[in-house]
């Protein structure tokens, strides 16, 4: 296995000093290095993928130099426009190296077993980066595979040469585990627990629409424990961020009926301009469950750490806003926010961390959308 800080000691004497990007559960024991590392202005967690490569383009304009960006090949999706109009060569031509966790990996043209989401990415992960002209290599647990063992080198270097993005695609299991540098917990209930509360509290007067990572796991267990009907929820899966424009679609679709989004503070941030949409749609529900940290993906923190939401969301126009740290103060809070008149929003403190047996929803996709259209008289 590949030792993060050697990979790092590679790219820093390879030229790159700025390192930014949006954490990936295959990549957390690199970022862990970074952060550990490098300070805020060497290392930044941007709030998603495009975000992340265009500050590594405005570092290369005032250094000369290529910064790297990391990201789970989920995010490539986020990072295609500015690497297309802004980097590509036909454009500025301004270098850079992605490192990309490559979730739901084709070994020798079979594909490992990986959740639904991922595995479309994955069969298309370096076709993609063919497709966008970008050179990559693949790096496995025993370094780079058919490539000069200082490809990482040679890559870095072909960036800045012919000023270019290049790309290190990394598999499952490359990279030797490094501690996550734990943190100050933002709250004092878990996720699974405030998730419980809500549910429970909201019943069947909403549909809900989950965020991406264990929070959708951990709705789905609290349904399956409490036996309760399908149809219920949809987990977003995949489409890291959108959820909340899930909901506003739902929402807006009947006004008689409220519709609740259960977000994640990390999902809510990487589009956060959504809540200028969500915040004009009176029978819209937004619960945020802000651990300040990327958790789903090994704990990294997001770019909003010590921010709190709830001022974002008035100045955003919503009609309800509030904070709550104490798992005392939550069952009255999701009641209010039922019972506000227009928009609401709730911001609730929790713990990192999950479950060591979390299970993953085992219904397929397709099957969870057609109980969750037959529940909202879609079908
Ligand atoms: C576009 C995109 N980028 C990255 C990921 C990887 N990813 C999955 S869940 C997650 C973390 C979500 O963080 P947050 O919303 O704060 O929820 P938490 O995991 O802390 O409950 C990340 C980065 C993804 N699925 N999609």
């Amino acid at each position: 296995m590949i030792e993060p800080n050697v990979l790092l000691d590679q790219l820093c004497e390879g030229g790159v000093g700025f390192f930014t990007g949006v954490p990936d559960s295959l990549l957390s024991p690199l970022t862990s290095a970074i952060v550990t590392r490098f300070d805020d202005r060497k290392h930044i967690i941007a709030a998603n993928e495009g975000g992340a490569i265009a500050l590594a383009a405005g570092h290369h304009l005032a250094t000369g130099k290529t910064a790297c960006v990391y990201l789970q090949n989920s995010g490539l999706g986020n990072a295609v426009n500015p690497l297309t109009s802004l980097m590509d060569s036909e454009v500025y031509g301004i270098p850079v190296l992605l490192i990309i966790g490559w979730r739901a990996e084709l070994r020798a043209g079979e594909q490992l077993a990986d959740e639904p989401q991922h595995r479309k990415q994955g069969k298309i992960t370096t076709d993609l980066l063919d497709v966008l002209s970008i050179p990559h290599l693949v790096m496995g647990p025993d370094g780079i595979e058919d490539g000069p063992a200082d490809g990482v080198t040679a890559l870095l270097s072909r960036a800045q040469t012919e000023r270019r993005p290049v790309a290190l695609v990394v598999r499952k299991g490359s990279l030797a585990a490094l501690k996550t540098p734990t943190r100050e917990p933002a709250g004092t209930m878990t996720r699974e627990d405030a998730i419980r509360v809500v549910t429970t509290i909201v019943g069947a007067s909403a549909p809900i629409v989950s965020t991406t990572g264990k929070a959708s796991r951990e709705l789905w267990e609290i349904r399956r424990a409490g036996d309760q009907a399908d149809g219920q929820d949809f987990l977003t899966v995949g489409s890291m961020g959108h959820a909340s424009q899930i909901a506003a679609g739902i929402a807006l679709a009947d006004a008689t009926r409220p519709v609740l989004c259960l977000d994640g503070d990390g999902a809510a941030l990487m589009h956060l301009g959504g809540l200028v949409t969500t915040a004009t749609i009176p029978n819209y529900r937004h619960v945020v469950l802000n651990n300040e940290v990327h958790d789903s993906v090994g704990g990294q923190p997001t770019c909003g750490v010590g921010l709190s939401l709830s001022p974002i969301a008035q100045a955003c126009g919503y009609d309800w806003t509030r904070t709550i740290r104490e798992a005392d103060e939550l069952p009255g809070a999701v009641a209010d926010m039922l019972a506000a008149k227009g928009s609401a929003f709730l911001e609730v403190m929790v713990l990192p961390g999950a479950r060591s047996d979390l299970g993953r929803p085992k219904t397929p996709p397709k099957e969870s959308k057609a109980a969750f259209m037959n529940r909202l008289g879609a079908v």
